[in-house]
């Protein structure tokens, strides 16, 4: 999501193949041969990591100057989203696939790790970097959206005023409501 919502923000127009996990065509396997999504071939070029697919829509174009502040803050807060909180969201997510695990732990520490300090970052300002939207808002938002909808009643009874209200703007935002759009499975 956050891969699509950068290019859409770039206005870069790419033709999108919906790849079914369970069945991933040939041709993308080729381009890419470590079979994630998102996968963006711009001619020769092959980038098969959404930060690195943020990073590149940004370079062609960044009309709200998403990129202008604080980078190494932003490079903080993507490994601790990307690296720990994932591994945290996905015992939290599928909770069979780690039956050792404790799931209050499990949530107590995505909370201690993640959420909490978001909410802190954003108490004064509306956004992870301060008073103004940058691609680490929209690179972390997914990942926190996934979480809340893991148990939304637990979720809702955080008390985390910043970071909810931070996760309803971009949930309802135009950007994001315009790339959720389904489309038909890519068949080569
Ligand atoms: N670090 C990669 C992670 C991508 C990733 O794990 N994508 C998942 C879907 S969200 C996937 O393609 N999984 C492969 C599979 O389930 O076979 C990125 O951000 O692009």
């Amino acid at each position: 999501m956050r891969a699509r919502m950068a290019l859409k923000y770039a206005g870069i127009e790419v033709e999108h193949r919906e790849i079914e996990l369970r069945n991933k065509p040939p041709s993308m396997l080729m381009a890419s041969p470590k079979g994630t999504v998102p996968v963006l071939i711009v001619g020769d070029l092959v980038l098969d990591q959404s930060i690195e697919i943020m990073r590149w829509a940004l370079r062609q174009s960044d009309p709200n100057n998403w990129g202008e502040v604080d980078d190494v803050t932003a490079q903080t807060w993507i490994e601790r989203n990307d690296g720990p909180f994932k591994v945290l969201l996905d015992q939290y997510k599928y909770p069979n696939r780690h039956p050792k695990l404790n799931q209050d732990d499990v949530f107590d520490a995505a909370i201690a790790l993640m959420l909490k300090p978001l909410d802190e970052a954003m108490k004064s300002n509306h956004y992870v970097l301060g008073n103004k939207q940058h691609w680490i808002d929209v690179a972390i938002f997914p990942f926190i959206r996934q979480f809340s909808m893991v148990n939304p009643l637990q979720f809702e009874q955080l008390p985390l005023p910043a970071l909810k209200k931070w996760l309803d703007k971009h949930v309802q935002s135009e950007l994001f409501n315009a790339v959720m759009a389904k489309h038909p499975a890519w068949i080569d």
